[in-house]
């Protein structure tokens, strides 16, 4: 034991004491001191957020032992760390995963309910950080969980949105865009180290020099610099101790911003100046597989990611002489392309800065970064124009310019004589406009690149990544999406994780395989009636919900049919309504039809700039406002649009579907994690093959699962073949039927304008191929209608789901990415008895 240095103003903090107790009158004592001593009330002034925060404070306070003792243990060198780098973290609220995670959550609802309060209200008070539009960025925070409670030491790098993704009202059936205020009331999850900010430059110009050594010296001279201030939260495993760090930067204006504007007099020009900086960081783009081309996005992406990598190099200039193995204790994960300008700005960093030799930082670099691709949407690849790009970024663009002659000069040699292959695999296209693709450079700049789905991987190497492939093919893998049982059961569906831990222990939790374990239930009478009684149980609550926010009142025996997922063409929500409409009329034509009874569910939202999507949603609830208000139907059929979709409204949807609409036109959607989640909960599935719906019916079983639709190639096929939307709406007179009464003003009060767009769009062109699926989904949909007749078979089905989708796991391909592309062990992390403040 040594003598601790230097002043030690708490010389100890006992683990027994009240910030680390366990115990149910601790954890009491914890939240009262909390209550008077952080919000500063008394119990007869406190509002639900004041408990909200004192509870927050109390959960804080035990993660802060575990946080703490991790990191210390990663600081001793020779530990390889994940830096899982994303312009999004989808988190989603805190608290109630925080309780499951720390194995407190019965303890505190028992000391919540002894101090006369409910802690279901108190969990509701959380504004969530919906620091993300959808699937790619819920997926980063999936993958944080994971990572945690694999005990694998990570850092999450991402950008701390002032704004998150919108609120979304419902206005006279469209889309409304609140701003999403989630800081308004504090965040007491967020620690802000203000002491280790860092700067970064944006624009300015170049000069290069030889110094009096004679080396060549480059230095850039920005017209503006921005101060990075990180905030940190401790992302806790599941009942492990390590808990890792979620770091996220927000944008300041320099330490000295005012100074020079103030000895000129010009107070408010040094005001704005504060403004551009802080804008950085302001909001959240939020467009989902769109890309816009703003400055500002750039300046967000090159902004994180310069901070996250200028923070790695300080870390570990802490424990090592020099930058020689850098990559050997980082392993920098890039979430799509959004942060791809890290690669060129390691190089400055070491060549420039840190006066590396290219060659040596090359290698360096390129064994760093891994790539992860999430999408085959043409619209969706990141360009940015040479201009802008040159403005923003005059360094890297010539840094950029100088990979991409040694890669092509690389390629000379493989493909000699060969200017397609050069112009197509060049990290510049020169044609039009001449844009940096930023894809390409991902890929030239990683060891490893990967798709998220089987069907995805297959697809990036035959079609959009070809030309890498061929290059490099060890370079690509296969990592199919996962999500974490622990927000996407354990959380969300309490009832049926009790369920399934009494019939074969909790382990599952943790190694989902172990749901198998039920399929020898799945024709059990009683255990189906037990699955039948949860599964019921969540219905009636999400009916509760859909009354207090849409006003609407469904039949919780009805048939759930759910579409939750952002508004998008090739999603086809529209197809789904098309389904709806033509219920609807074969009820008007026929009333005494044997017909199922369902609810139909939407949910998402459109990127605001998206004028077809929120044309989608205006189709949705007005089908909606004729189905529910017509006295012929509306006992049969209910149709609803759940406003603003997000993981806390998610929670309450998946556990109460029976069918999932997974209903992409093939080879469009990447992989889905939706799907999962439904799946986990038992829905059953109507889908195409595409994504992760492939791999879903593989593991559930071809019989447990309702497929329709083209596959892939002949959705090629058919648009090689002169595929004719047009032809198709003639021959069909359901489909017909259908548009004709959306075209005639039947669901917009006789307006016949109103949707023409959209129907343009299925007429004349029809990209996403709804009419070519139209007549298999319906008959398919007609096969779930029967099925759901049958209650017993249909729970067997249900349960089979469940017991079946171990597999899609964010363990599991978390998994795969340490052992095939990250090379990183578990580091189980040890609580220290007593945490010394000076240690
Ligand atoms: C893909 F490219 C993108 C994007 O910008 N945003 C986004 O959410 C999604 N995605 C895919 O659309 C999904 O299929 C996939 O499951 C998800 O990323 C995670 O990989």
């Amino acid at each position: 034991n040594e003598e601790p240095q230097g002043f030690v103003c708490v010389p100890e903090i006992r683990v027994e004491d009240d910030r680390t107790g366990l115990d149910i009158e601790t954890l009491k004592r914890a939240f009262a001191d909390n209550l008077f001593y952080i919000q500063g009330k008394l119990g007869s002034m406190a509002t639900p957020n004041d408990y909200y925060m004192a509870l927050a404070y109390t959960v804080r306070d035990r993660l802060l032992q575990r946080w703490l003792n991790s990191a210390q243990t990663y600081l001793r060198g020779d530990v390889k760390v994940v830096c899982y780098l994303s312009a999004e973290f989808l988190l989603g609220p805190h608290l109630g995963n925080n309780l499951i995670n720390l194995g407190i959550y019965d303890r505190i609802e028992q000391a919540i309910t002894e101090s006369g309060l409910d802690l279901q209200e108190l969990i509701a008070q959380e504004e969530e950080p919906g620091l993300g539009n959808g699937g790619l960025g819920r997926l980063a925070a999936c993958y944080i969980d994971s990572l945690a409670s694999l005990e694998i030491p990570a850092i999450g790098y991402g950008i701390r949105y002032e704004f998150g993704i919108f609120d979304q009202e419902i206005q006279d059936g469209w889309q409304v865009e609140i701003t999403d205020k989630w800081l308004r009331y504090g965040n007491p999850w967020e620690i802000a180290r203000p002491e280790i900010a860092v700067e970064v430059k944006l624009g300015g110009y170049v000069d290069h020099y030889v110094d009096d050594a004679g080396n060549y010296r480059t230095h850039w001279i920005p017209d503006r610099e921005v101060h990075g201030v990180p905030y940190d939260t401790p992302i806790l495993g599941y009942r492990v101790n390590t808990a890792n760090t979620l770091r996220l930067w927000k944008a300041e204006a320099p330490e000295s911003f005012d100074f020079q504007a103030f000895n000129v007099g010009d107070y408010y020009g040094a005001v704005d100046a504060k403004i551009s900086s802080e804008n950085i960081t302001k909001v959240l783009y939020p467009n989902d597989e769109q890309v816009q081309g703003k400055r500002l996005r750039l300046e967000q992406q090159y902004f994180f990611v310069s901070c996250s990598l200028q923070d790695m190099i300080r870390l570990y200039l802490l424990e090592n002489p020099n930058l020689d193995n850098f990559h050997e204790t980082f392993a920098v994960q890039l979430n799509d392309t959004h942060p791809s300008i890290g690669v060129p700005e390691l190089m400055r960093l070491l060549v420039d800065e840190h006066h590396m030799a290219w060659e040596q930082a090359w290698q360096i670099t390129t064994h760093t970064f891994a790539y992860t691709n999430h999408t085959l949407l043409p619209e969706a690849l990141e360009k940015w124009s040479v201009q802008l790009f040159g403005r923003v970024l005059p360094r890297h663009l010539e840094i950029i310019y100088e990979i991409n002659r040694r890669f092509l000069d690389m390629v000379r040699i493989r493909y000699p004589d060969n200017d397609a292959k050069l112009a197509s695999l060049s990290l510049i296209d020169e044609l039009g406009k001449k844009s940096v693709r930023m894809a390409h450079l991902a890929c030239v700049g990683s060891y490893a690149i990967n798709g998220v789905a089987q069907l995805h991987t297959e697809l990036l190497k035959k079609d959009v990544l070809h030309d890498f492939y061929a290059l490099w093919p060890e370079k690509f893998s296969n990592k199919t999406n996962g999500v974490t049982p622990r927000r996407w059961v354990v959380q969300n569906n309490p009832g049926l994780s009790k369920l399934i831990s009494r019939k074969i222990g909790d382990r599952w939790i943790t190694h989902l395989d172990e749901l198998r374990k039920l399929e020898q239930f799945a024709d059990d009478p009683q255990f189906q009636a037990q699955w039948q009684q949860v599964k019921q149980n969540c219905k009636h609550q999400l009916t509760k919900q859909i009354k207090e926010r849409t006003g609407v009142v469904v039949d919780p025996t009805s048939m759930f049919d759910i579409q939750v997922k952002r508004i998008h063409e090739y999603k086809r929500q529209h197809l789904n309504a098309l389904h709806i409409i033509t219920l609807y009329n074969r009820l008007k034509e026929n009333p005494d039809l044997d017909l199922q009874p369902r609810t139909f569910i939407f949910g998402g939202k459109a990127a605001p700039g998206y004028f077809m999507a929120k044309l989608m949603i205006k189709l949705i609830t007005s089908v909606g406002e004729v189905v529910n208000n017509d006295p012929d139907v509306r006992d049969r059929l209910k149709v609803v649009f759940l406003p603003d979709y997000n993981v806390t409204n998610s929670q309450r949807v998946y556990p109460a579907a029976d069918l999932s609409e997974q209903i992409s036109t093939a080879g469009k959607e990447a992989s889905g994690t939706g799907n999962m989640k439904f799946s986990l909960n038992g829905a059953l599935t109507i889908g195409t093959l595409d994504g992760a719906n492939v791999e879903i019916r593989e593991e559930v079983g071809a019989e447990n699962f309702f497929l329709f639709g083209l596959t892939t190639p002949e959705v090629k096929e058919q648009k090689a073949n002169g595929y004719n939307s047009w032809d198709v709406y003639n021959a069909n007179p359901g489909l017909k039927k259908a548009i004709d009464m959306i075209s005639c003003g039947f669901f917009s009060h006789g307006d016949q304008q109103l949707f023409k767009p959209l129907l343009d769009s299925l007429l004349y062109d029809d990209k996403y191929m709804l009419f070519a699926d139209y007549q298999d989904y319906i008959d398919c949909q007609d096969r779930v209608g029967d099925a759901f007749k049958h209650k017993d078979a249909w729970t067997k089905m249900s349960i089979l789901n469940t017991a079946r989708s171990g597999k899609f796991s964010s363990d599991r391909a978390i998994r795969e990415y340490c052992q095939e592309i990250w090379q990183v062990e578990p580091v189980p992390i040890e609580l220290q008895e007593y945490v010394q403040a000076n240690a």
